[in-house]
């Protein structure tokens, strides 16, 4: 890739055009993009697990809807960005095999056990909070299809979190046990929150290139702390409290303070040493494995149709 067509391309970023599957584009900004889309994609399916565990427990059937729909909704953003991704050439049975081998990430969060029902409101609240922080930004992401599927899955993400709030809320407001699971469950969810947005810019190998070519908006520390600002007065409006004593509004910088995220902990949950990283690979290669059949069936119809086609 020469110069000259290197500096074209981050022109037309500068100018703020979208970039479609057909543009010329240079190889490092396909690789970014799919590795960054097709995370996202196996976090949203990943993402499944943790609480559907909870549907045939909700405590009512207004709340089995609602989650229903929730996890449904997961697994059609899983669907949009999958398609999203195989428009720079990579086919999902690819992105799904690197996923199973361990060689493609996805979100650390999910690494995390659900161990109550009040989970279900922590993650509703905490994770599609932090989830909706880092994806309004990606709605102006500079590859067109990424923006645009982030649209729509931005509003669904809005709903869900509202709905994990309402269950905190009604937690938050019942009796003195109920109370204690939502703060039991806002404390194990807090920091695993924090770490979605990633490492420290100063250790986001990736971060600097990606502002450039305006995949990212803001870096991993700026939406962190954005989030932890918006979410802070939310958790005080429930009555109840973080689990870090260094959290503390400061006036001067207009944000607020807070303690260190355990990074030794970040990473081993990252490279697959997590509470769940080995149940929810198994979850995933079960369901590839047991639908091996459904995808070789339609292989099978397409090819026949072909050939009666061309009969
Ligand atoms: N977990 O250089 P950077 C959802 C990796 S929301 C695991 O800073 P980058 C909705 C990173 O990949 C969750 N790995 O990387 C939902 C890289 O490794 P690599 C999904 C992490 O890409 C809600 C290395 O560390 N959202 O699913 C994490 O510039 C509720 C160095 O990091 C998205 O994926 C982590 N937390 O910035 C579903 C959003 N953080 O690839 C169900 C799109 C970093 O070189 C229920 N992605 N790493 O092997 C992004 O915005 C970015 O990729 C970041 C990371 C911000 C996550």
């Amino acid at each position: 890739e020469d110069q000259a067509f290197l500096d074209a391309f981050q022109k037309r970023i500068d100018a703020e055009e979208k970039i479609e599957p057909n543009d010329p584009m240079p190889e490092g900004y396909r690789r970014t993009l799919v590795r960054q889309i097709g995370q996202h994609a196996h976090s949203e399916i990943v993402g499944m697990l943790p609480e559907g565990n909870w549907i045939t427990r909700a405590p009512s059937l207004r709340r089995k809807a609602a989650l229903l729909a929730k996890v449904q909704d997961e697994g059609g953003h899983g669907l949009y960005l999958y398609s999203a991704a195989e428009t720079l050439g990579v086919s999902r049975e690819e992105m799904t095999e690197e996923l199973l081998a361990g060689k493609a990430k996805y979100s650390s969060i999910f690494n995390y056990p659900t161990l109550t029902w009040a989970d279900i409101g922590a993650i509703g609240w905490l994770v599609d909070g932090a989830a909706i922080m880092n994806q309004i930004p990606l709605c102006r992401c500079s590859y067109g299809p990424y923006a645009r599927a982030m649209i729509r899955v931005c509003k669904e993400e809005s709903f869900h979190q509202r709905q994990g709030y309402e269950i905190m809320m009604t937690l938050a407001n019942g009796t003195p046990e109920q109370k204690e699971m939502a703060q039991d469950a806002l404390n194990r969810w807090w920091w695993p929150s924090l770490m979605m947005f990633g490492p420290h810019d100063s250790d986001s190998q990736h971060g600097d290139q990606s502002m450039r070519w305006k995949i990212k908006r803001f870096t991993n520390d700026e939406l962190r702390q954005q989030f932890v600002d918006s979410t802070v007065p939310q958790g005080e409006f429930l009555g109840l409290t973080f689990p870090d004593p260094n959290l503390k509004w400061n006036e001067e910088r207009g944000h607020y303070d807070f303690g260190e995220i355990d990074w030794d902990e970040f990473w081993r949950v990252v490279k697959g040493g997590g509470p769940m990283n080995k149940e929810r690979l198994a979850a995933r290669q079960k369901a590839w494995d047991e639908g091996a059949w459904v995808r070789e069936a339609a292989l099978a119809h397409a090819e026949k149709r072909k050939a009666r086609a061309e009969a």
